[in-house]
């Protein structure tokens, strides 16, 4: 810099005044001045007002019965899901400002009528079993580590054919939807529209068989076509990278640390547009480095306990827990146990838009 600058003269009363006036006809023509708002919203990175947050299972799951035993399934409120509302945000339904998380219950026998709505939709069950998912008339068995789809504008309803409660985990898109006004929802039948209880659906005896791709479906589609992700199928593939590992062959994202991405087979990218899916396994007493993202992310612990650092601050957790991690907080995850975590977040979007940054941090010990 040049020679120091000048001290910034004092305003005269007058000039107070004038300014006064002026940020008064401002807001009076619906009005802000940039000068006023910068470092709010220009921060140097990004600043959420979204906050890391961990709700335990064994707290959700009790509170998710109380519902079942109070708040009737049906028309109109369509589903018994009980969203995780993110302190940061104002007491608003989200987990994150782009991406809903929700466990839902269903009682014995009882049936989510089918709707379809323009949200991207998910469910990924931590335990439990005998729900069949319906969507677009093909029925899908969700079982303990499954991950299942609802892309935006298929049909779905859900029904328990057990005598025993059924609860799982929901994630959609449905914050980015509803701040960008894009929204679109029509109610479907009031049953399920195919009470058959197939092992495998429809889409996966087409779909789901690795490295194979059906000769008549060669488009490529916007979502995956796989209506379910099998546990077995995630749990080998892990169990492999890390036996992989031990022969000394590069396998793993760092030692210790196996981790898949659930993928759409007609493009080899993300699952659904908006949604991002993984799930990790970290051997016991392994940690992964600290690392920041822009966008936000959901772990679910499937499996084990440890620590996720956020921020410098220790969540403990255990299975079935959920945590949020806003976007470019710094993430470490330490395992004390063997650690499976599914883990989904809106990195599609950013990584869609270029603006998608990652960052490692410096190992502090
Ligand atoms: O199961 O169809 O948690 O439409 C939120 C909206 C679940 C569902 C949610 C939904 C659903
Ligand atoms: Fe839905």
């Amino acid at each position: 810099m040049a020679a120091a600058e000048p001290a910034a003269p004092q305003p005269t009363p007058e000039e107070e005044a004038a300014l006064a006036r002026l940020y008064a006809d401002f807001a009076a023509q619906n009005l802000t001045p940039l000068w006023t708002q910068l470092g709010d919203l220009m921060p140097a990175h990004p600043a959420p007002q979204a906050r890391p947050h961990v709700w335990e299972w064994q707290t959700l799951y009790p509170l998710a019965r109380r519902a079942g035993e109070l708040v009737p399934v049906g028309r109109g409120g369509e589903r018994r899901a009980i969203a995780l509302a993110n302190p940061g945000l104002g007491g608003r339904p989200y987990i994150t400002p782009t991406l809903w998380a929700a466990i839902q219950y269903l009682g014995p026998r009882e049936t989510a009528p089918e709707h379809r709505h323009s949200q991207n939709a998910f469910r990924f069950v931590v335990e439990g079993e005998g729900v069949w998912t319906v969507v677009d008339g093909d029925p899908v068995a969700m079982r303990r580590g499954d991950f299942l789809l609802t892309p935006g504008w298929h049909f779905h309803g859900h029904h328990n054919t057990t005598d025993a409660p059924m609860a799982w985990i929901d994630g959609l898109d449905i914050p980015f939807v509803h701040y960008t006004d894009t929204a679109f929802f029509e109610f479907g039948a009031d049953e399920v529209s195919d009470r058959a209880t197939p092992d495998l659906s429809r889409a996966e005896r087409l779909w789901a068989h690795p490295g194979l791709r059906p000769l008549s479906r060669l488009e490529r589609t916007a979502a995956s076509p796989i209506a379910a992700y099998r546990w077995e199928h995630t749990d080998r593939a892990l169990t492999q990278q890390l036996e992989l590992e031990d022969e000394g062959h590069p396998a793993t994202v760092e030692p210790g640390h196996a981790a898949v991405r659930y993928t759409n087979p007609t493009t080899g990218g993300d699952v659904m547009p908006t949604i991002r899916a993984e799930f990790h396994r970290l051997r016991a007493g392994s940690a992964t480095a600290t690392r920041r993202e822009v966008g936000s992310a959901v772990y679910q612990v499937f499996d084990g306990t440890g620590t996720l650092v956020l921020d410098g601050a220790e969540h403990r957790v255990a299975t079935g827990d959920l945590v949020v991690v806003p976007s470019w907080c710094a993430c470490r995850i330490e395992a004390e146990s063997g650690l499976d975590l599914f883990r989904f977040s809106d990195t599609p979007i950013f990584e869609g838009l270029h603006q998608y940054r990652a960052a490692v941090e410096e190992d502090p010990r």
